[in-house]
């Protein structure tokens, strides 16, 4: 079973359908979350991605996530945010409920592939085991009034013991949004630069020294400013298609690349 890996698209969906052009064919799709929102073609994108049906595989980003927080009356519209369309569309409905209902985490091929990262005490299977919990969160009839306790920042630090909203949150925010961790384990939200230019103290999340799961690959997107990433344990596939760099492909397991290079949608600036 051959798989093609496709990093944030981010409603580029012009690039994406050049890069499903160029690329081999596959025998399955997976896309590693961000599918919408900031670039010009959010619906055509999410439309484009559902209509693969069973061939594609996506993990959930923060950015599918905000989708369903608007879409759901509980966090604003940004500025920058391209979602109106999808809002507005004569099939949001299923075409949210298709969002809602997607892995935060999936293993194939004796790989894992996340939006963002693992926290270091999680080994691959546990991840799987702790996406689990809140996917059933998200799929479930309340979905709604758990999107309502998922945002925050806390608790910051996993602990097996963390229980209700706070464990989901903890699992959901390392899953979609984190970047660096502390030796202690503990994520930080704010830092989005390369790690060459890093403060003191915190390291991306995959050079943890103590990872629990160094021992098979992760592939990864969340972090354009880190790029592409090709390493034997760690590969991201976020390479800023949005920021006006290139929307980036990957054959699993060969591992050879493939992109398609965009146009500067918006100025360079962290999401
Ligand atoms: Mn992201």
């Amino acid at each position: 079973l051959s798989l093609l890996v496709i990093g944030d698209v981010q409603g580029c969906d012009d690039q994406l359908q050049q890069l499903l052009a160029i690329a081999p064919p596959a025998d399955r799709l997976l896309f590693l979350g961000d599918l919408v929102n900031r670039g010009p073609q959010s619906l055509a994108a999410l439309r484009r991605v559902r209509g693969l049906g069973e061939q594609a595989v996506t993990v959930l980003g923060n950015h599918d996530l905000h989708l369903l927080a608007v879409a759901s009356g509980i966090r604003p519209q940004h500025p920058d945010d391209t979602l109106q369309e999808i809002l507005d569309a004569p099939d949001a409905e299923e075409l949210l409920d298709w969002v809602r209902t997607r892995p935060l985490a999936h293993c194939e091929q004796e790989a894992l592939f996340v939006h963002a990262g693992l926290l270091p005490t999680w080994t691959a299977t546990r991840t799987l085991e702790l996406a689990h919990e809140v996917e059933q969160q998200l799929s479930g009839p309340d979905y709604r009034a758990f999107l309502a306790t998922m945002y925050g920042n806390q608790p910051a630090r996993w602990d097996d013991s963390l229980s209700g909203p706070d464990r989901l949150r903890c699992i959901l925010n390392a899953l979609t949004r984190l970047r660096y961790v502390s030796p202690d384990g503990t994520m930080d939200f704010r830092l989005k630069q390369a790690p060459d230019s890093a403060p003191p103290g915190w390291m991306p999340w995959f050079d943890h020294p103590q990872r629990a799961s160094r021992s098979g690959p992760i592939v990864f997107g969340h972090w354009s400013t880190l790029g592409l990433l090709l390493r034997e344990d760690a590969i991201c596939l976020d390479t800023g298609c949005l920021w006006g760099a290139a929307l980036t492909a990957m054959n699993w397991p060969q591992r050879t690349v493939h992109q398609v290079a965009c146009p500067r949608y918006r100025k360079p600036r962290v999401s």
